[in-house]
């Protein structure tokens, strides 16, 4: 079996790679990556020097480069996690987002179309359902929920899935859909919540939440999607959609209290800023499908991954340490200052 895997320089595919290449270790890996500000070799070290990895440089939007990836190395399912991730960047310039998000997957869905594919894997997320009232806990996202989108980020992704479901219905690619929840843990990039927490915190530098501290977001552990997407490629069934999730809901000022306490840091850090625009307030999602079709269950609990995670950040130091010393700070100061 040979696995494309788009994006793997970044978070989650990163995470992805390495599971993949621990739980099959007799597939072959190919990783395509633009390695944009949010992608780092130095991330996917320890699989450079595994000979089922392999690791080509470039865009997902490249037609000609794609084409000829796939013709060379006749892929047998493609997983596609390559995208502009951070919805404060999707509202500066949303323009990238749509390049790569939406007309790199269609780049990708038409080489499978002609070089042949088993699978081609979307990589969504839950934000494609828009958001949730704060008061109202017996709702949840569920496959059936309708696309109703906040940013030029969800958007994006939500046009992409809509694009990916038109390639099935049309011309018949062996599509799937994942959408899964926030997740955290090892390789994440310090401009999403929890990896800047824990870095201004051990900065001993004002910790910025947005408005009052009150959305809700629902944590899953980055293996656990490694998870559930390895059992979709391999047993979910064509065409459909499978919300990941493991209902674990939290609001954002607990996930930075929290950090603090396990990094022994002082809550006087917490500055109050102002709000991210159009900001959704509540993801929750319904697990129910992939848990009764795929028997997909998380395997980490919050208060372990959270643990887990600051660990890593504290054994991983240099590795996130670069990454802010760098364009970084224009990106920090542009965005938090005088917010
Ligand atoms: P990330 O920003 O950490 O990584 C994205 C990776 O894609 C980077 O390595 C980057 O270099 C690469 N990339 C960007 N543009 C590219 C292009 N044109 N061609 C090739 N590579 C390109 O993102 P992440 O958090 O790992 O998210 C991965 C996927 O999972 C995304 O599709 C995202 O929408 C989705 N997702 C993320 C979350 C989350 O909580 N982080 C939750 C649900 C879904
Ligand atoms: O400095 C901050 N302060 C703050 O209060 C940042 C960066 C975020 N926040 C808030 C905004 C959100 O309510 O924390 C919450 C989480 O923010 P992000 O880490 O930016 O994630 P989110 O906007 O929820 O989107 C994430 O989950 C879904 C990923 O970045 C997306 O790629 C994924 O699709």
């Amino acid at each position: 079996m040979k696995i494309l895997v788009t994006g793997g320089a970044g978070f989650i595919g990163s995470n992805f790679v390495y599971y993949m290449l621990e739980k099959h270790p007799d597939y072959d890996i190919v990783c395509i990556d633009a390695l944009t500000y949010a992608g780092n070799l130095s991330t996917l070290k320890t699989a450079l020097e595994n000979p089922k990895f392999k690791f080509v440089k470039g865009s997902i939007a490249d037609r000609e480069l794609v084409f000829e990836l796939f013709e060379n190395e006749k892929f047998d399912i493609v997983v596609n996690f390559a995208a502009e991730s951070h919805v404060d960047r999707s509202i500066e310039n949303p323009e990238i987002f749509l390049k790569t998000n939406i007309l790199g997957t269609q780049v990708l869905m038409d080489a499978c179309r002609k070089y042949g594919i088993q699978r081609y894997h979307q990589v969504s997320t839950d934000e494609v359902y828009g958001d949730l009232p704060l008061d109202r806990p017996d709702l949840f996202f569920t496959e059936e929920t309708p696309i109703h989108t906040s940013s030029p980020y969800s958007a994006s992704k939500a046009s992409a899935d809509l694009l990916v479901m038109a390639y099935h219905r049309t011309f018949g690619l062996p599509v799937t859909i994942s959408r899964c929840s926030n997740n955290y843990g090892p390789y994440h990039f310090p401009e999403k919540l929890i990896p800047l927490m824990i870095a201004n915190a051990l900065n001993d530098k004002p910790l910025p939440v947005y408005g009052k501290g009150e959305n809700v977001r629902d944590w899953l552990y980055v293996e656990d999607h490694c998870s559930a997407i390895d059992l979709i490629i391999h047993n979910g069934r064509v065409g459909e959609v499978y919300n990941i999730g493991g209902h674990n809901e939290m609001a954002n000022i607990d996930v930075v209290k929290l950090v603090l306490k396990e990094l022994g840091k002082s809550e006087e850090l917490i500055t109050y800023v102002t709000d991210r625009a159009g900001h959704d307030r509540r993801y929750a999602i319904d697990p129910t499908k992939i848990h009764s079709e795929l028997g997909w269950l998380p395997a980490t609990k919050f208060a372990d991954g959270i643990k887990k995670t600051v660990q890593w950040y504290l054994d991983n130091k240099s590795w996130w340490e670069e990454i802010i010393s760098g364009e970084y700070q224009n990106y920090y100061e542009k965005m938090y200052s005088n917010r």
